[in-house]
């Protein structure tokens, strides 16, 4: 049952309240805000809404206030709204519609009709998240693909510089990958990159970044982290990896480490630092962890 897509209801009126929960509570999970403030909270707490029901006339912040807040903030900005609302002229539901909702449901609340739009609103919330989601992922590991990488990165530096915090980053590239496919075959050298990336992936806190960056290389991002700490997690890693032994195939990989440094700006500036230590790690016999 923990599946149920999430609705958001945010409404001043207790009856208002309660006539669309009578609608909705059967197919989905419900978070109910009584003011535009609340609205803002929970729809950013987990569970996150899948939409988020708005009325417009609401004491202090009105709906359309509380809409244009959600669409200005990356974290809210993709949850769709629809609003319920008594104000049924066409200039207001043009002025709706042109902040961002998706819709405009006019008060009195007409059960079937409230439970049709909502339904095709959750349809295309479950279609956009997929889609999302693979536009942001690697088909074969799951992890985090390229794209998804850059832009995290870009956003974790300037954060790192804004606030002085350290940011690593690993490289971390399969020794002698090319031989895994040719001696034990394509789907094998498949599975051998699954086994390293759940490897990578079960290691690593959730506000670390880490994504397949191409064929047989994987970066992970560390924020709030130091070189130091950053080697001794590749150590930890590098040693797993060589324990791993999946389907029975010997591996191991070779780490580059690199830290922000104050004066670098750029995301790909501190990757070519970290290419540039894969690439000694390799000249040094490969399965080490060079900063
Ligand atoms: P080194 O130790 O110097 O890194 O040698 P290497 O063989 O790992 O490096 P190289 O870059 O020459 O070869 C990488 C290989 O990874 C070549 C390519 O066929 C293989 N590869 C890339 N993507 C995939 C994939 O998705 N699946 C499989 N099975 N192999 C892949
Ligand atoms: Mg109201
Ligand atoms: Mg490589
Ligand atoms: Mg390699």
């Amino acid at each position: 049952m923990n599946d149920l897509p999430t609705i958001l209801i945010v409404d001043d009126t207790r009856t208002n309240i309660q006539l669309l929960a009578g609608c909705l509570k059967k197919d989905y999970r419900l978070k109910i805000a009584m003011n535009g403030q609340r609205c803002l909270e929970l729809a950013r707490t987990a569970p996150l809404p899948d939409l988020i029901l708005l009325d417009v006339v609401m004491p202090e912040m009105d709906g359309y206030e509380v809409c244009r807040k959600l669409k200005a903030n990356p974290h809210t900005q993709h949850v769709p709204i629809i609003f319920v609302t008594g104000r049924d002229s066409d200039d207001e539901e043009e002025y709706g519609l042109q902040l961002g909702a998706v819709d405009y449901i006019t008060k009195p609340i007409r059960p079937a009709i409230v439970t049709a739009r909502v339904s095709t609103q959750i349809m295309l919330k479950q279609k956009s998240d997929e889609l999302r989601n693979m536009a942001l992922h690697d088909q074969l590991t799951q992890l985090y693909n390229r794209h998804f990488l850059i832009e995290a990165a870009n956003q974790k530096v300037a954060e790192s510089i804004r606030h002085s915090n350290p940011l690593s980053i690993l490289m971390i590239d399969i020794d002698h990958f090319k031989l895994v496919n040719d001696q034990f075959g394509h789907q094998a050298g498949d599975s051998v990159l699954q086994a390293v990336a759940k490897v990578l992936a079960e290691s690593n806190r959730k506000e670390d970044v880490v994504a397949r960056f191409g064929g047989e290389e994987f970066v992970a991002l560390f924020e709030h982290c130091s070189i130091e700490s950053a080697e001794e997690k590749a150590e930890m890693l590098r040693g797993k990896i060589e324990r791993l032994m999946p389907a029975g195939i010997p591996v191991t990989a070779s780490f580059g480490v690199a830290e922000l440094r104050p004066n670098e700006e750029s995301f790909e500036q501190l990757l070519a630092r970290a290419d540039e230590a894969v690439y000694r790690a390799k000249e040094l016999g490969r399965n080490r962890v060079v900063p």
